[in-house]
């Protein structure tokens, strides 16, 4: 871990492309309006507080016929996220991005891989985010986070070249300012299928349950956390990743749809059965106490989508959990 006192780069990545409905994009500025960085402060971190990272990126007109709707835009927007969280991470921060859809985490995970190839990640949502253009029914590019970056899920024969705005991930790249060509020693970000694990999964599409299977990536459903306890289940998962390196850093990417929509009501695809209050604080407090984390997102806010209330709710359980896993402590 980096000594005291840290840094954190707060970083606002408001897009909403990566999913039909406006409104995640208001995400950071209500966790920001609420006082994330003040509270940050409190906890003990210096905070780098980060220009917000422009969602309104042109779509240059350029179409595919693959599932992957306004890929410019999402992953024009996504190289921009991840030239900033991988300067930050370079420069020993610890890069938080507040969403915005989860396509965001391709970027604030692509930079974070280039800058500490090592990374595990954790992944709490209620979907498994691992399509990909070939095979997502929907075409909505937040489902897609896991699967653009992880390997053996691109078809032989196919690339990421094939998908307009993601050419930066490819490994022909030619490299521009803040995102350099790849060479031997710095391939391009991927995540292999042991450093994942999954919390809270409980809606995962078909072909995601068969690269699950093929690939065997490690998976808490809710059904695990039913039958053996958030507790049990937590201590597995950090352990999972551990186990290859006991020092390796942690990236926690962290839909707000994991938790019940009794508690978090204001999201783009809520799914009844999920985490509790303090099931979902116990993920957080758990990741903070491996001392291994080095970076994070907290997404798909959207206040649009309920009353009032049901998106104060929201947006007031997504800071605090933002504070639980930054390491804040009941006593
Ligand atoms: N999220 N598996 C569905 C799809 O459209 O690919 C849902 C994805 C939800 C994505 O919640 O971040
Ligand atoms: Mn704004
Ligand atoms: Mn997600
Ligand atoms: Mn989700």
């Amino acid at each position: 871990p980096i000594p005291a006192p840290r840094t954190v780069a707060v970083i606002p990545a408001p897009m909403t492309y990566g999913q039909p409905f406006m409104g995640t994009d208001k995400g950071p500025d209500l966790l920001l309006d609420a006082g994330i960085n003040s509270s940050l402060t409190q906890l003990g971190w210096r905070v780098s507080s980060e220009p917000e990272v422009n969602p309104a990126i042109e779509d240059d007109g350029r179409s595919t016929p693959l599932a992957a709707k306004n890929s410019v835009r999402v992953g024009l927007g996504c190289k921009a996220l991840a030239k900033v969280t991988h300067r930050a991470a370079r420069g020993g921060m610890f890069p938080l991005t507040l969403g915005g859809d989860h396509s965001v985490a391709l970027g604030s995970l692509a930079g974070v891989l280039r800058a500490r190839p090592g990374t595990g990640v954790i992944w709490v949502d209620a979907h498994a985010d691992l399509n990909t253009p070939w095979i997502s029914d929907s075409g909505n590019m937040h489902g897609m986070p896991v699967g653009l970056l992880m390997e053996g899920m691109v078809p032989e024969g196919a690339g990421l070249l094939d998908v307009p705005g993601l050419e930066w991930l490819d490994k022909t790249w030619a490299g521009e300012e803040g995102w350099p060509k790849y060479t031997p020693e710095d391939p391009p970000p991927r995540l292999s299928p042991q450093d994942i694990v999954y919390v809270g999964l409980r809606d995962v599409d078909q072909k995601e349950r068969d690269a699950i299977k093929k690939l065997g990536i490690r998976t808490f459903t809710m059904y695990d956390i039913d039958k053996h306890g958030v507790g049990a289940v937590m201590e597995k998962a950090v352990r999972h990743l551990l186990s290859k390196d006991l020092n390796r850093p942690i990236h926690l990417s962290y839909d707000i749809d994991a938790v019940d929509p009794a508690q978090a009501p204001a999201t783009g695809t809520a799914v009844r059965g999920g985490l509790t209050y303090r099931e979902a604080h116990f993920i957080a407090e758990s990741v903070c106490a491996s001392g291994q984390l080095g970076s994070a997102d907290i997404v798909e806010l959207n206040p649009t989508l309920s009353d009032q209330e049901g998106a104060d709710q929201t947006t007031e359980l997504g800071f605090q959990l933002v504070t639980s896993f930054m390491g804040k402590s009941i006593i």
